[in-house]
């Protein structure tokens, strides 16, 4: 197992990474951005994935100047793009009680030269349990940079809707867990056009998660969600393969 040591040691380093999903409009397919997921190239256990040292980064605090890290090098990636793209960055609600989260972000932004409407941020409902006006708060100064904020995982969590009426988000993403199973029960399909409903009559944009098969992008097609991300359109990937991924795409 990791310890504090090697993940402090993994950062003096810079040996973290990030790889990128592509998300694309159902639609037609069109590539609309890509979410950056972390990982941990480790030298005799392969790559780590983020399930498995998160938990360590969080515990320890280390996630903030990670969480950091994370954003000004997914900015600056982005950066590189055609202006179109967006990039999706998760946060971990550590982020949100130590450190200055609208400073990073700001600086990031001007550092990089992404303009902020290319920028999103993705956070659970998790977050918004502890304390809710503190946490709303944040998540106004930040959209006040003029960055989007996403609902991650939505549908899992506690009192999901409540959240919906407390904040104005700019996305939705449905959990995974309501995908996997989308072909096999009615009832599921269902839950997903309602949560596109409230997408739409709330002005957010609504994400599936996890869509594998063909067949679930065509009944989310059918009810109306807007973006799919998965890997029936792509694993996340490393730098690299993602320009050109972009490339192929123009
Ligand atoms: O690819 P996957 O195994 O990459 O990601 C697993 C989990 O790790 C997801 O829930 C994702 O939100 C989380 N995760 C991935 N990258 C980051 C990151 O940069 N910061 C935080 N806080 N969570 C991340
Ligand atoms: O941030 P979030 O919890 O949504 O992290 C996305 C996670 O889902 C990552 O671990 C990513 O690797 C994983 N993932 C992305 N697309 C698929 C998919 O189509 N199927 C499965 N099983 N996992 C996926
Ligand atoms: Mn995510
Ligand atoms: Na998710």
């Amino acid at each position: 197992r990791e310890t504090e040591a090697d993940l402090r040691q993994a950062i003096a380093e810079e040996a973290l990474v990030l790889h990128y999903q592509p998300q694309r409009r159902l639609r037609d397919q069109k590539l609309v951005g890509f979410e950056a997921l972390l990982r941990w190239p480790h030298p005799t256990r392969g790559m780590i994935p983020p399930v498995e040292f998160i938990p360590l980064a969080e515990e320890t605090g280390l996630i903030v100047p990670i969480g950091a890290w994370v954003i000004r090098a997914a900015c600056a990636e982005a950066a590189q793009w055609p202006e179109d793209l967006r990039i999706a960055v998760n946060l971990s609600p550590a982020q949100f009680r130590h450190g200055d989260l609208v400073c990073t972000v700001a600086d990031a932004l001007a550092r990089t030269g992404l303009p902020a409407h290319r920028l999103e941020l993705e956070i659970t409902e998790s977050l918004l349990q502890e304390d809710p006006e503190d946490v709303v708060r944040l998540l106004r100064d930040l959209r006040g940079l003029g960055v989007s904020i996403a609902m991650d995982d939505f549908g899992t969590g506690w009192s999901s809707l409540a959240h919906l009426w407390r904040f104005p988000f700019g996305k939705l993403k449905i959990d995974r867990a309501f995908i996997t199973e989308l072909e096999r029960d009615p009832k599921l399909s269902a839950i997903v056009a309602t949560i596109v409903g409230l997408g739409r009559i709330l002005d957010m944009t609504v994400v599936a998660e996890g869509v594998e098969t063909e067949e679930q992008a065509r009944i989310l097609t059918a009810e109306g969600c807007e973006q799919g991300q998965g890997w029936l359109f792509g694993r996340p990937m490393p730098a690299e393969a993602a320009r050109r991924l972009i490339a192929e795409d123009q």
